[in-house]
């Protein structure tokens, strides 16, 4: 018997464990896997590397933790946060309430006992007052529906479900279909492998030069001297960590200032172009002048006029409403004479055959591997993929079927106790996913410590306060380059049959943390909460 279930043990997983333990919750946490670590136990493709910078993406949570883990560089591989995670999990002692291979399917809110009958794919049931979904939003990896795929004779990977044992691709005449994030990290180290490379590109990404590099020991230091007020200033910004912002805006300097501080932002490397400028996602102008110095940057870099002239990402896309890449040695990579750029906007795929890949022009390529770096069912699908149900049978899939609706991301009317971790209408994406993770995690312990205190048996969003931040984030959208740009997986563009619905908040983590606090300080404005006796609104 325990009080709460958490499903995942990814980065908010884990650290909902940590702090629901603390104060006496007996927890289970189900994950799917065999492993834990969420999306870095799966994205294990070479070149994996978290675009946001080491120091700030960690837990804040245990000052000797934070003072004791060494970043060995600036962004930090894949290898080095799931060696993280774990060493949290050892430390803290938390792998005794992980269950490992247990895919939940189902759960299901029983209003006679006011728990949640939680059920996994190899049919064990749990019950628990609370339910928390910390099943991430890149997690649900999305396999394109192309003709004759199984046909494929050769071997086939997806970035997000790479083999633990890694992939021996030298010698081999590889395939990548994708250059998003993942495929831009990836694709670089395949070239150095394979014999050849084939790229499948459908749209081109504006992708960054991450810079990364070793630790700087001064930097570690000053981080290590002064952690609580770096947290807490990463807490104070929009996107949740300590880059640093602009806060001029590109329209109120000269184009030699522009230009200037684009080359700065070049120079500082991965996401900091998106704050070279406080209006670079809501002035069009600014927004292209820095496509194209980008552009112009790919020019310099690739030397056959014709590949870099498909490299570039077309003027219609707003730099960063796609999520901007953070790569290295990506464009320098089409230098090679292993690789081949192939432009799906020309001739787009037709078929995968038994042999390679057949595009729209009649051009067979033959390939021993096919790389599907082709993204997720993003925000929403890990959620979506569990039957989910609450009040009255009511399915979170039928809820949610024209998009997602949220009271401030963390419930969902009609779901009382359902706890929804660092998920859609959250600045999620947007921000550093650690500090939101913790965020989402702070904010839950102390409204279950709430309810525990004061005999409360449920809590649920009202549906007119979940209407208000419905139409809240929207709003806010709108008023941003994201509304014009709407081929990206923020609006679920990538996965066919999903509703055109901007799913993150675009508000920034420092509107959203304030905005939580209000909702508490006025005693869960917007909630109903209710106990056996009496309900209050
Ligand atoms: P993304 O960013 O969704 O990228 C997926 C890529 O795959 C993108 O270039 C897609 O082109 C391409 N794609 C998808 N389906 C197809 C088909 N059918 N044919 C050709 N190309 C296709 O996923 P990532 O894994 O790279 O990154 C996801 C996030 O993880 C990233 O934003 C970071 O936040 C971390 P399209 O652009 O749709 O034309």
């Amino acid at each position: 018997m325990v009080d709460a279930v958490v499903v995942g043990a990814g980065l908010a997983g884990v650290s909902a464990l940590y702090h629901l333990r603390r104060q006496g919750i007996r927890v289970l946490v189900l994950e799917a896997s065999d492993g834990i670590g969420g999306t870095w136990y799966h994205n294990r493709y070479p070149g994996a590397r978290c675009d946001i910078e080491s120091l700030d993406y960690s837990y804040s949570f245990s000052e000797e933790l934070q003072q004791d883990w060494h970043w060995s560089e600036r962004y930090a591989s894949q290898q080095e946060i799931l060696a993280y995670v774990q060493h949290v999990v050892d430390r803290f002692d938390l792998r005794k309430d992980i269950e490992l291979n247990a895919r939940v399917v189902s759960a299901v809110f029983d209003e006679t006992d006011g728990r949640w009958a939680v059920r996994t794919e190899n049919g064990q049931q749990f019950s628990a007052k609370y339910c928390l979904l910390a099943t991430g939003v890149l997690s649900a990896a999305q396999v394109p529906q192309i003709r004759g795929t199984e046909s494929f004779q050769g071997r086939s990977y997806h970035t997000a479900d790479w083999p633990t044992e890694g992939v021996d691709l030298s010698g081999d005449r590889v395939g990548v279909i994708g250059t998003g994030s993942s495929g831009t990290q990836l694709i670089p180290l395949v070239a150095e492998q394979a014999a050849h490379l084939y790229v499948f590109q459908r749209t081109p990404n504006f992708v960054m030069p991450a810079q990364n590099r070793p630790m700087d020991p001064d930097l570690e230091r000053h981080w290590k001297e002064h952690y609580p007020e770096l947290r807490k200033k990463a807490r104070a910004t929009r996107n949740g960590h300590n880059q640093i912002s602009n806060p001029l805006r590109g329209k109120d300097v000269s184009p030699e200032e522009r230009r200037a501080e684009f080359e700065r932002r070049w120079e500082l490397g991965g996401l900091y172009m998106m704050r070279a400028f406080a209006d670079i996602l809501t002035d069009p102008e600014v927004n292209a002048e820095a496509g194209d110095f980008a552009r112009e940057k790919i020019r310099q870099i690739v030397d056959d006029p014709a590949t870099a002239e498909a490299l570039m990402p077309p003027r219609e896309l707003a730099l960063g409403t796609k999520r901007l890449c953070s790569g290295t040695n990506y464009y320098e990579t089409y230098n090679r004479d292993n690789v081949t750029l192939v432009n799906l906007r020309e001739a787009p795929i037709e078929a995968v055959t038994p042999t390679g890949i057949r595009t729209a022009d009649g051009s067979e390529y033959e390939l021993d591997v096919i790389v599907y770096a082709t993204g997720f069912d993003a925000m929403t699908g890990s959620f979506l993929r569990i039957d989910v149900r609450g009040r009255g049978g009511l399915s979170l899939r039928e809820k949610w079927q024209h998009g997602p609706r949220t009271y401030l991301g963390v419930m969902t009317h009609g779901f009382p106790n359902l706890f929804i971790l660092a998920g859609p209408q959250t600045p999620s994406v947007f921000s550093n996913m650690v500090n939101q993770a913790e965020i989402h995690v702070e904010w839950v312990n102390e409204c279950i410590a709430h309810l525990e205190k004061n005999e409360i048996d449920t809590i649920e969003a009202n549906e007119d306060a979940e209407n208000a931040w419905v139409d809240h984030v929207n709003e806010l959208a709108s008023r941003t380059l994201y509304a014009q740009s709407r081929n990206s997986w923020f609006w679920g563009a990538n996965t066919p049959g999903k509703p055109r619905v901007f799913m993150p908040y675009v508000g920034g983590i420092d509107r959203y943390l304030q905005k939580l606090g209000e909702v508490v300080a006025h005693g869960y404005e917007g909630f109903t909460l209710r106990s056996r006796q009496l309900a209050r609104a």
